[in-house]
Formats: structure tokens, sequence, C-alpha cells
């Protein structure tokens, strides 16, 4: 298909409260989103890496300027009739994955609507129900934290995971531990520890996690490993995973028992499907993260989440969790306790509340003929 116009747009998007993780206090989400044109269908992508490069080395105003100056223009006016040629065309540029990943997202979604699909099915999907699963950040107290969890417990979902980061640590993870003896825990440390905190994750194993999610560096797999040999509870990779090829590799030296896939992360829809299914292949079961992208993003995330190694509930929220009105309409909802349904409608499932994205633009541009 012959991409015929890009629209970017790059948006701020407030949330109902802060999300405190190891990197930092969020008030505002910041996320790329990109319309795809062919003939008269478009398709729509979005990246989250956020307004400052904290989460990884990309942020959001750097990959607007990338997209607009470098990665658009290569594909506009092209043939590009798969995923993957859409990445060879792409494949001079180094990095810079969640700005490769808006313009991937945006191609697949256009590609289901081409085919009057939903992109679930497109990706293989077997079922279009998904378990989600409930996500608390750093709180005031730990009392707050137990209240809060134990309304996601009394709502049905299936697992609870909990931010990780110092000082808010084994105490933390005690009390929840001994408020709710026999849940789903699991903790994302968001990179904020070293080989050297091993005992840490040596007491953690007492408390029966499900996974520990990113201890170490963000770009380690070597210490990932040496920690996975010393500890019982399997270790699950989120940052250090960026592309098929880390995945591989991981895999070979025993860095992880489990995988968190974000599209945005890896490059895109066409690197997340092959790193799930090298995953597949080597035993290693996944589940689909989020960086609180808007229902748009997130419909991706709930389409990828229906293949069949995605073996945990995934970090897809309903709109209402983070925003008080989501750029997607129609908005994100449950279908049950602790599960989604990715749409049945072709692509994503839905698109831009567009006077809502114009006051939510920080920037925008057109990239197309003269
Ligand atoms: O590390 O998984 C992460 C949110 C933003 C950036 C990174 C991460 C997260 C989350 C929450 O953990 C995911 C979500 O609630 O959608
Ligand atoms: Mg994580």
């Amino acid at each position: 298909m012959r991409i015929d116009c890009i629209d970017i747009y790059r948006v701020a998007m407030p949330l109902i409260y802060p999300f405190r993780t190891a990197f930092g206090d969020t008030h505002v989400v910041e996320s790329v989103l990109v319309k795809m044109r062919s003939g008269d269908l478009v398709g729509w992508g979005e990246a989250a890496p956020w307004e400052s490069p904290t989460y990884s080395e990309e942020w959001a105003a750097g990959a607007y300027i990338l997209i607009r100056d470098w990665l658009a223009p290569r594909l506009l006016n092209q043939e590009v009739e798969s995923g993957e040629a859409l990445q060879t065309r792409l494949a001079e540029f180094k990095g810079n994955r969640f700005a490769k990943a808006a313009l991937d997202l945006a191609w697949w979604d256009l590609h289901a609507r081409r085919s009057g699909s939903p992109l679930w099915k497109i990706l293989g999907g077997s079922s279009g129900t998904v378990l989600v699963g409930a996500d608390f950040g750093v709180m005031e107290t730990i009392d707050a934290l137990l209240d809060v969890i134990d309304s996601a417990i009394k709502a049905g979902y299936k697992r609870v995971k909990l931010k990780f980061r110092p000082g808010w640590d084994l105490d933390m993870v005690r009390a929840v531990r001994g408020a709710f003896p026999a849940c789903v825990f699991h903790v994302d440390c968001n990179s904020a520890y070293r080989l050297k905190d091993q005992r840490i994750f040596e007491e953690l194993d007492g408390y029966g996690l499900a996974m520990i999610e990113q201890p170490l560096a963000s770009d380690d797999l070597l210490d990932h490993a040496k920690l996975q040999r010393k500890i019982q509870t399997p270790i699950c990779l989120d940052e250090s995973i960026v592309s098929p090829e880390k995945a591989s590799k991981a895999i070979n030296i025993g860095a992880a028992r489990w995988f968190n896939i974000k599209p945005g992360r890896v490059g895109g829809l066409t690197p997340a499907l092959q790193v799930i299914q090298i995953a597949e292949r080597a035993g290693i079961p996944c589940w689909v993260g989020g960086m609180l992208e808007s229902g748009l993003g997130a419909s991706h995330c709930l389409a990828l989440a229906t293949l069949s190694n995605i073996k945990y509930p995934s970090d897809v929220f309903p709109s209402s969790r983070f925003f008080e009105k989501d750029l997607a309409c129609p908005e994100l909802t449950l279908s049950g306790p602790s599960q989604m349904r990715a749409a049945e409608d072709a692509g994503i499932g839905c698109s831009p509340d567009e006077e809502l994205l114009a006051s939510r633009s920080v920037q925008r541009c057109q990239i197309r003929n003269l």
C-alpha cells in the first residue's frame, strides 16, 4: 500500500494523579501520535516515551522531530507492503525505537482497516478477550497502598503489580504479603538496583512473588543472568529487551524467565511479534506492558495481548484509570473482572476525539507532497 500522507502530533495528557516509579514522578504523559493515510483510509499509531529520557534514552519532543525530519520522509510516497518492509526502510537509522514504533503501529492499523479485520485477528490472536492486571505506583503511605490493593482484589483483579524502589521496598512487600497472603503480586523495579543489592532480592524470595520486573540496569543482560542464578523468583525483563536480537541473547544466557513486551520499546508491532515468537520457541512466556499511552496505543497493546504466548495478565487499563478524558473514542473499558476485549471493528477499533486531540497537542505537522 502506498503511503500518501503522515500527520504527527506531540500530545501532553494530564493524569488524574501522579504516577510514581523508580525513574521519577509524572503528572503528564507526553506521547507522539501518527496518522498514516493511504487513499481514503487512515491508521493511527502511538508511542509514549514520556517528556524526558528517564524510562529510556528517548523522549517525546525528540521522537517527534526524528519522525518529522527523518523517518516519515522515508515512507512518504512509498509502497509499503508489510511491517518488515517498513522496518527495512527505517533500518538505516539506529535505535530510536519508540519513534519507529509510532509509524509501525500506524501502518498495522491502516493495514488491518484496509483488510476490514480487527487488528488482533491480523496479528494472529486466538480470542479477543485478554486478561489485564492492576498496577500501583509508589504512594504516600503503605496503608493507602493496602486500601487500593483491597479495592482491586475485591474488583476481581487476578494479579497486582507494585512499583519497587529504594525507600518503598521490602517493608512495603512485607506489609502487602501480610495483608493478602494468597494473592498474585509482582514488583517492578524499573532498573533501580545493581548486583551489589543481591541481598534484597534473596529476601524477596521469601514472599512468593510471581516475578521481579527489571531489577538491574536498563541496558544490562549479564548481571540479570547472574542474579537469576542466585534467586528462585523468576526475573522478568522490561527495559533490557529492546529488540529480537536482545531477546535471543537474554534467553541464551538465562537472564530472565519472563518478558514484558512493549511495542514502543522494541520499535513496533513488527519486532514485538518477533520477540514473542522467539520467546515462545524457547519456552519463555510473555505479557504486554504499557507506558500509560492513550486508548489508541493501549488498543494496539490489547491486540498484541491476544497472542497465545501471552501468559500473564497484561498492563492494559481502562481509560478512566489514568485519564479524566481519554483521547480515544470510544474509550477503553473492562469487559469483566480483570479482563478487556480487543475491538471487533476493523483495525484498533478506535480513533482520536479530534477536538480533544487538538487541545492536547503541543506540536503538530503534516508530511505530504507539496
Ligand atoms: O516499567 O512497566 C513499566 C509505566 C510507564 C513507564 C514504564 C512502566 C510503566 C508501568 C505501568 O509499569 C504500566 C501501566 O500502568 O500501563
Ligand atoms: Mg516495567
